[in-house]
Parts: C-alpha cells; structure tokens; sequence
C-alpha cells in the first residue's frame, strides 16, 4: 500500500542536507560525463610499480587541485549486484537489495525518479549511456528506459569486434568511437561511459597492456595493476578528443570506481605490495580497501582540492544535482550532498556495517580507525552513539529495500515531475 510512503518520506525529508552554496550551480548549463571505472579502487591513485605511475592521467586529474574536486574516503556501498547496484545508488540515491541485482529483479517494471529524467526535466538534458557490452547486461535494456535514458549505445553500434578481453570490446575503442555520437547530441547532455576492459580476471596480453605486472604470485592481483594502466591511457586519449572537440571545455566530468577489483580474499597477496604486513592483515583493513575513487572534474574551475569527508555512492545524486544547480529537495533520496555542512558523513554497507570519520563498525565490533584496533565502546563512553548510528543504518537499508520492493514511487510524483513512460524510448539495433 503507499502507506509505506509515511515512513520513507519521514525518514528522507528528516535527514535532506541543503546545498553549501559556495558549491551550489558551479557546473550550472555543462554536459555532465560520468565516466563508471570498472573495478577501480582507490589504491591504484598515485600507487607505482616499479617506480612508474599506474594511473598518471587519473593522478593528474585527483592532485589538480583547482579544476577537480577529489574524495578520498569515498567508498563503493554495492551488493551481489555489483556494477548495476553501483549505477543503481548514482542514478536514483537509492541502495540495491540485499540478495541479487535491483536491476535484474525490479528494474523492468519500477518506477524510478533517476538523474536523467530529473536533469532532462528540470534542465533541458538529453541523456545517453555508452558500453560495449551487449545491451541485455544486468537487464540495462529494460531499466534504462525507466531511468528516463534516452539513447543507450550498445556493442551493436560499435565497428571494434575486439572482444577478447575484458567484458566487451576494449575500453580505447569504445571511447574513440563514441566521440561521433557524443557530439551529436543536443547539449547540455548527461553522458554514462561504462569501461569493462579492468574487469576481473584482468586479462591482457602485450600488444595493448604495456605496463609492469606485479609480482605476488597472484595473478589476478599481478595483473590488476596492468588493466588499470590502460584504462588509464584509455581515458587520456578520451579526453584528447573531448579536448579536440570542444566538448571538453564545456563539460563536467565524474569519474567514479564502481566497486573493488580485488576481493577480501586476495587482499594479503596485495599486502605487501602496498607495505603492509600480510600476517597482521585483519578484517578492519578489508572494509578500509573499500575505498574508491570519486571525483569531479570542472575545466576552467579554480577552487577544488582533495576533499575527506566521509560518503558513498548513495550520497552521488544530491551531489552531483547540487553542483549542477538542480534543486534536489522533493525527490525521495537516501543520500545527501557531499558538499552539504549537514551531510551525514555515516557510510553504510550493504549488509549494515558502516563507516565514520572515526570508527569501523563491523558485525556489531567497533574499530578505531586509527588504530585499526577493537575498541571499548563503554570504556569510551561512545555505545550510545554508534548504537544510534547502527540503528540509523538500518533504517536507512529497510526503507529503501521498502520503497523498491514495493514499488512505492509509483504512488509518489513530486510537484512538476512527470512520470517516466518506457515506451518513449526505443533502443534500435540493440543486441538481445
Ligand atoms: C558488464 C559490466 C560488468 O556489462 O558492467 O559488471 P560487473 O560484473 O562488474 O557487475
Ligand atoms: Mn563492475
């Protein structure tokens, strides 16, 4: 029933953080380009091996501290649905489930209040996502039509067949022939470009990965490090077009890891290559390497810099809305603005952990985040609040999954919103 409604409205209204305004319109009228890195973790900013930079152009994009905003206790909330809980929580502030993918179970039918409707009815965007994989993936044919996508380019409108690597055709080649499409659409544009090439097993061979492996003797470790090179360089000859184009100029970048790319289970075989002792590896230093990265790129900005503050993918929306000028105030968010003094700086995991500025609280044991050591939270006089923390994480989870599971937006449509009508959009030439 929309009764449900009550609680949700309650809790998101209750916790809406208003734009800094300092921060607020600084991108007003730019194309944005959301730029989804496959598997990337934070790490792999400024790391080198063998005294070379893994990711020079990524680096030189984190350290410009005039024209980028960086975060880098920013983590990556998804579930068992991975890339497309990821997009889900940018795309609507709203968190996956916590069994399967909300895009392969509800995405066909929901109805959803996500960026490129928002931004195409309040701001005149036209919206597009490019990936080359097929379309059917994680049911992106279904569900961005509901988002409000207007064009999805696909493998099928790519030339490259080069799919021998990675998910889908290499990331270089679905940039470089993306550009023409790009530049056809009638700005301002909101531009997705999903990578797949830095995808677990990390695959590559010597004609296109020209980069050290590591050397733990773990080979999707070893080998990480080389795919994110190219991703890397991929991303330096995007933006040499953009740049060629004029698009660049104009335009609003968020680059963002999706996820991590090594899993808790070969993360003492990356230890030592990140100094850190492999025997004393603990569950604490797994939920630290949940850090990915986020940043926003604004070409002729002046006043960015690394930013610390605490968030998640959740908090992306009302963030990026902000920036944009866009007021986010009647949509049912989970998230809030990273920019926000109010911003609740409280990161939550899909199976209700979470992560302060202070603490790591994790099956119920509370870490020191300095320390990396279990604390006493009586003896610190600290239960009260991070109880209170939980329980609002909690929430936080259970009204989501409410709102999803029951389709509760279908009985909510915020003034001047038009619902979102699937049949609006057709895809052609989508691979099935
Ligand atoms: C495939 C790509 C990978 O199209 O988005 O998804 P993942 O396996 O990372 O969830
Ligand atoms: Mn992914």
């Amino acid at each position: 029933s929309s009764n449900g409604l009550t609680d949700v409205l309650k809790y998101t209204k209750s916790h809406y953080a208003a734009p800094d305004s300092s921060k607020y319109g600084i991108a007003k009228g730019k194309n944005i380009i959301v730029i989804h890195l496959e598997s990337f973790q934070q790490f792999l900013i400024n790391m080198k091996v063998d005294g070379q930079e893994v990711t020079p152009f990524l680096n030189s994009l984190e350290n410009d501290n005039q024209q980028t905003l960086a975060f880098d206790n920013f983590f990556h909330e998804v579930g068992q649905g991975k890339t497309s809980d990821a997009e889900n929580m940018l795309e609507t502030s709203t968190f996956g489930l916590p069994q399967g993918s909300l895009f392969t179970q509800l995405g066909s039918d929901n109805t959803f209040q996500a960026a490129p409707a928002i931004l195409n009815q309040q701001s005149g965007y036209t919206s597009a996502v490019f990936h080359g994989n097929v379309g059917s993936f994680w049911n992106r044919d279904h569900v961005y039509k509901n988002l409000g996508y207007q064009n999805f380019f696909d493998r099928s409108y790519f030339n490259s067949s080069d799919e021998s690597l990675g998910y889908g055709i290499l990331d270089k080649d679905l940039l470089k022939e993306s550009v023409g499409n790009l530049e056809h659409l009638q700005q301002p544009f909101y531009a997705k470009f999903l990578t797949v090439t830095n995808h677990t097993p990390y695959l590559t061979d010597d004609k296109n990965f020209n980069f050290p492996s590591l050397n733990t003797g773990d080979s999707t470790v070893d080998d990480y490090v080389r795919t994110a090179h190219y991703l890397d360089e991929s991303l330096r000859q995007f933006f040499d077009y953009l740049k060629a184009s004029g698009i660049y100029q104009n335009s609003i970048f968020m680059i963002y890891g999706d996820h991590f790319g090594i899993s808790d289970s070969n993360n003492k075989d990356l230890a030592k290559a990140l100094g850190k002792d492999p025997a004393t590896w603990s569950k604490f230093d797994d939920a630290q390497m949940q850090r990915v990265p986020l940043m926003f790129h604004i070409p002729g900005y002046t006043k960015g810099g690394i930013q610390h503050q605490y968030g998640g993918e959740i908090d992306v929306l009302p963030t990026l809305l902000h920036l944009v000028g866009v007021d986010s105030s009647k949509y049912i968010q989970f998230g809030t603005d990273l920019f926000s003094s109010q911003h609740d700086q409280t990161v939550a995991f899909r199976n209700g952990d979470f992560v302060t500025p202070n603490y790591t609280e994790l099956s119920g044991q509370t870490y020191d985040n300095k320390t990396g050591e279990v604390v006493d939270t009586d003896k610190l006089g600290i239960t009260s609040d991070i109880d209170k923390k939980q329980q609002q994480v909690k929430e936080a989870l259970s009204l989501s999954d409410k709102l999803n599971q029951e389709n509760l937006l279908r009985f909510y449509t915020p003034e001047g919103f038009s619902p979102i009508d699937p049949k609006d959009f057709d895809y052609k030439n989508l691979d099935k």
